[in-house]
């Protein structure tokens, strides 16, 4: 039964569960040395030139097929005009199978494109696109999957990869969260016919906001080009109704510098992560998700716990609210589910969506970013810890 939590803040003595003096964010973007961003910045002030695809954007958009191993990918001002350009690049129309555990973005690129979205429901281990409900959930208007590797964990590649080859679908990845991920020691930006990323300041790796289109295909590239720079072909050409959508050069600047720390950045998340792991294992009521399969080299984009109302003693937003008290503002990614928000609530929902419900209710995600030192872990952990009654056996 939920009970509410006994100390007050900074009232503590008793358990040494302090009040965090300044805020913990669920993250925190990091910054690479200001010295370093000066220089590109002396840069950007001789060149004069400041968007429209300008010599630092030309060195990230460079930087990152090396790093990807991939030749065709176009850089965005931010991910989900990434998502909506390369919908549209592909020619997707009718219904998109799509997951409801997601952010909001996923399905809003599909509603300004004009593509129902079907929302299909996940499987419980890694919150991905269950396949077998996917299978499920195909009809005659049905053109593509549009599956999120949420968290950074990958979706069943092979799965949906079968089922789009044996039913002629679009597979296309909001791969948002997965930066850095590898799966077979490739780039998961291999996979499907098309990936976007989000560069956004939350993001593991970060270009302030940007974005980014891979894909196989490399006549692709053309077409969602011309709809970043509002279709223009030539100066006097305008082929198609686009958009404006383009990085900007400060942006591929603060790209370029983080770029360079990303294996940093996921080794630190590692050790944070491994650290979460430990302290909250054996706590009655907290459920962590499995290990990532041998093969996938992981990112630790995000740390998602899952709360047990009944084991733990407390509910999930309970504990959301008494981690406020004390200065941690962990974040309920991915509640309410998409469906459930008010521009969606029309949308027809056939799939019970029994296992997103429950994650929905029970997910919390925790504070991971490379500033976040494993004393504070420590400390969340202490919190999350002390309510459940639970006591460590070296304390
Ligand atoms: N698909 C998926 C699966 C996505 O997760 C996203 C974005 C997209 C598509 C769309 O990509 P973009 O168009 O954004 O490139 C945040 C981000 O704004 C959003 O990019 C991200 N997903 C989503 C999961 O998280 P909010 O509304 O939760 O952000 P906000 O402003 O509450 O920030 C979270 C915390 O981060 C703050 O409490 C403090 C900290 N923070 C934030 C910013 C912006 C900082 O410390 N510094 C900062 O500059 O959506």
């Amino acid at each position: 039964m939920a009970q509410n939590f006994p100390l007050t803040p900074n009232a503590s003595p008793l358990t040494g569960m302090k009040k965090f003096e300044k805020p913990i964010y669920i993250t925190k973007p990091f910054m690479p040395p200001l010295e370093e961003f000066t220089e590109g910045l002396k840069e950007i002030w001789d060149n004069q030139w400041l968007t429209n695809s300008g010599p630092l954007l030309q060195r990230l958009s460079g930087a990152m097929s090396k790093f990807l191993d991939i030749e065709n990918l176009t850089l965005f001002s931010n991910g989900t005009l990434a998502l909506q350009i390369g919908l549209q690049g592909l020619g997707i129309t009718g219904e998109v199978i799509t997951t409801p555990f997601s952010f909001v973005a996923t399905t809003h690129a599909l509603y300004w494109n004009k593509i129902r979205p079907v929302f299909c429901d996940i499987e419980p281990d890694f919150y991905t696109l269950d396949p077998q409900k996917v299978e499920a959930a195909i009809t005659p208007w049905t053109t593509a999957i549009l599956a999120v590797h949420v968290f950074g964990h990958p979706c069943n590649l092979e799965a949906l990869a079968d089922i789009a080859r044996r039913h002629n679908l679009k597979l296309i990845y909001d791969a948002a969260h997965a930066f850095g991920v590898k799966v077979g020691g490739k780039s998961i930006a291999q996979y499907g016919d098309l990936s976007m990323f989000s560069f956004h300041a939350t993001k593991i790796y970060h270009s302030i906001e940007g974005g980014m289109l891979v894909f196989p295909d490399p006549s692709l590239r053309t077409e969602v080009d011309y709809l970043k720079n509002f279709g223009f072909k030539n100066e006097v050409e305008v082929v198609m109704p686009g958009t404006n959508a383009k990085m900007n050069e400060l942006q591929a600047l603060m790209g370029l510098h983080v770029l360079k720390y990303l294996p940093a950045l996921i080794e630190k998340r590692r050790t944070l992560a491994d650290r979460y792991r430990q302290r909250l294992k054996a706590i009655p009521g907290i459920h962590l998700p499995p290990q990532p399969p041998a093969g996938v080299d992981y990112n630790y984009a995000y740390f998602p716990i899952e709360v047990d109302e009944q084991e733990y003693g407390m509910s999930r937003d309970q504990l959301y609210e008494n981690l406020k008290k004390y200065n941690v503002f962990a974040r309920r990614y991915f509640y309410p589910l998409i469906c459930d928000f008010a521009c969606y609530q029309n949308v027809p929902v056939t799939d019970p969506l029994e296992v997103a419900r429950g994650v929905a209710e029970r997910i919390l995600t925790l504070p991971i970013y490379f500033d976040l030192e494993l004393e504070q872990v420590e400390g969340i952990c202490g919190l999350i810890e002390f309510r459940s009654g639970f006591v460590r056996s070296n304390v």
